[in-house]
């Protein structure tokens, strides 16, 4: 009993920290510090208390049921994982910490007025559950900025790739290069009590987010630029530094760099190694409207092409969700930037076009879940636009801003303690036994 109280007390004080904080108008925190791993180290007991006082009140409690459909289809559906950094609702769509991404926009600090909110500000607010100001922003890039230098040893890891290996393989690749510089694995194999895993956690996620940018633009100009490296600039955010070493000075380049690397950070968990495919694919299938019809095409052209795809057998990229029921917020935000940016974009027109003919379509079919576009049906027309061109690139983009969530996540994984995940699997004999009575 004592324990529920306990739990009780901390819930709302926790919830009402995320009331108060968005109370603050704008991008004011909870704690002042700039030090994001101290007001992390703060955090940490309250919720390892936490957490605890959940197992102790509610550890036996029943979270949903498990039907075969669900053990046959990807585990849809099935609650069977923590994660502290964001929440997915079916009809709204994504929320970091609690916050949309319209209020994401509205309240985390931007580079420029009016304009993007910067992925370090995600960052802080995923680790510590806290909007951050713009001093907390502008410390924690720097904080990034001064870990950014790629060692040698990984530029020569690159270089002797053979030239060909596919962008993200390199991607791979050089984070793995990474692993002598590891805080953890030297403090694991040195001996470290687990309550304290979190720290070297929390350094190696500091330095290897701080590197990804430079990792990238690596790979970048090796493949498609002739090896012309382009040096960090130190007065840039972390983004668009990531969008200048690529060889992208475009002020819009930049800002779009900066929401891409916001929307892209997590989605509870989300499958995000099958992410990005859909992005090329729709891009192709754009290629080929414009090929068949022009920029022009009229809305029966564009629903007879769909129905030739899924008479075809393929799906339509870009549209549907695995847990979505409604337009991907993260393609809605893409949506609101294209107005701003490039309204006459013919490729924008195309796809706002597709917006217009698809969800009906897919209704019409009667089996599609989710009629709505997602993500991938928006973001490589934006890149396009401002001549990052190279499709195959596109998915280590999506990998730099995945880091962020799931480093993040680790972060707390670590600090909570939490274990493998590890769920029981079956054959189809135990189903078949369990349920045909034999
Ligand atoms: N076009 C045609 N058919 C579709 C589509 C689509 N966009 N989406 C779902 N279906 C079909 C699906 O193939 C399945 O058919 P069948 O029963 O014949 O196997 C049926 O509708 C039911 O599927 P759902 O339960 O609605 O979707 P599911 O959870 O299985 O899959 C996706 C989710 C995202 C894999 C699926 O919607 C899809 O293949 N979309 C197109 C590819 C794409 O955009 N992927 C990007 C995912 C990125 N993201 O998640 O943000
Ligand atoms: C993601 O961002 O990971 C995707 O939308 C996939 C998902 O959440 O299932």
């Amino acid at each position: 009993m004592r324990g529920l109280q306990h739990l009780r007390t901390l819930g709302s004080l926790f919830n009402r920290n995320l009331r108060e904080n968005t109370l603050l108008d704008g991008v004011r925190g909870i704690s002042n510090s700039t030090d994001l791993k101290s007001v992390l180290a703060e955090k940490i007991p309250q919720q390892q208390e936490r957490l605890k006082a959940i197992k102790k009140a509610y550890g036996s409690k029943q979270m949903g049921q498990v039907s075969v459909d669900m053990v046959i289809g990807g585990m849809r559906g099935i609650t069977g994982v923590l994660w502290e950094t964001s929440l997915l609702d079916p009809d709204e769509g994504i929320r970091f910490r609690g916050y949309s991404i319209p209020e994401l926009q509205e309240k985390l600090p931007s580079a420029i007025p009016d304009g993007e909110p910067l992925p370090e500000g995600l960052m802080w607010l995923l680790l510590t559950g806290e909007l951050p100001n713009k001093e907390q922003v502008a410390a924690l890039s720097a904080d990034l900025r001064s870990r950014a230098k790629l060692p040698d040893h990984v530029n020569a890891t690159l270089k002797a790739m053979h030239p060909d290996t596919h962008p993200m393989t390199q991607f791979s690749a050089g984070v793995l290069a990474l692993q002598p510089e590891s805080n953890f694995a030297a403090a694991y194999e040195k001996g470290i009590n687990k309550m304290q895993y979190w720290d070297p956690v929390y350094e190696d996620t500091m330095n290897l987010i701080a590197k990804l940018p430079a990792l990238a633009a690596t790979i970048y100009r090796n493949v498609y630029k002739g090896g012309e490296l382009i040096e960090a600039d130190p007065n840039l955010d972390w983004a668009a530094n990531l969008a200048h070493m690529m060889g992208f000075e475009d002020q819009g380049a930049q800002e779009l760099m900066r929401l891409y690397q916001t929307i892209h950070t997590d989605h509870e968990g989300g499958n995000g190694p099958c992410m990005v495919w859909p992005t090329r694919r729709f891009l192709s299938w754009l290629f080929r409207v414009r090929e068949e019809l022009g920029d022009n095409p009229s809305k029966d052209q564009v629903k007879d092409f769909v129905w030739a795809t899924l008479k075809s057998g393929r799906v339509v990229p870009g549209y549907g969700h695995a847990v979505l029921r409604k337009t991907d917020p993260r393609y809605a935000c893409q949506r609101v930037f294209a107005m701003k940016h490039l309204p006459d974009y013919p490729m924008f027109r195309l796809v706002s076009l597709f917006y217009e003919v698809v969800p009906s379509i897919l209704q019409e079919t009667g089996k599609v879940k989710n009629p709505w576009p997602n993500v991938d049906a928006h973001s490589g027309v934006l890149l396009q636009y401002y001549g990052i061109k190279e499709q195959n690139f596109y998915t280590v983009l999506f990998g730099v801003s995945r880091a962020i969530g799931v480093l993040s996540q680790a972060v707390w994984s670590r600090a909570l303690g939490l274990p493998i995940e590890r769920p029981k699997s079956v054959t189809m004999e135990v189903i078949e036994k369990k349920f045909s009575g034999t």
